[in-house]
């Protein structure tokens, strides 16, 4: 019974310090940071633009920020074209002004993959 117990508070302990040591690894001074925006190449749709510091991004997730929960959007690509109607996400009753942001995954140098959360982009859709 001893034996077990120890057995599982040795590995929570392996599992603590994988944390703690992957937390150290990406601290602030390295972590890697995402710029989210849009071009409109047309009126119906826009390219998503992703200006990322510490690593080259791979793809993207889109979310609306809708009280209480944010809307999940997509999958894209860097570059990617996005339907005018996938942002114009607040359009009913009222179309309010729309909130966007990225949820990126990042390959730092070192090829570990990362996910940053991007700027939140505030514009009519
Ligand atoms: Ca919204
Ligand atoms: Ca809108």
């Amino acid at each position: 019974m001893h034996r077990s117990t120890n057995r599982f508070a040795a590995a929570a302990l392996a599992v603590g310090c994988g944390l703690g040591a992957a937390v150290g690894l990406s601290g602030p001074a390295l972590a890697a940071s995402c710029q989210l925006d849009f071009a409109r190449p047309s009126t119906t749709v826009y390219r998503i633009l992703l200006n990322c510091t510490g690593g080259t991004p791979t793809s993207i997730s889109l979310y609306a920020e809708d009280f209480p929960f944010d809307q999940f959007l997509g999958n894209f690509l860097p570059g990617q074209l996005v339907d005018q109607g996938t942002l114009n996400e607040d359009d009913f009753p009222f179309n309010r002004e729309d909130e966007i942001h990225g949820q990126v995954a990042v390959r730092e140098a070192n090829g570990t993959v990362v996910s940053v959360r991007t700027n939140t982009v505030n514009r009519n859709f």
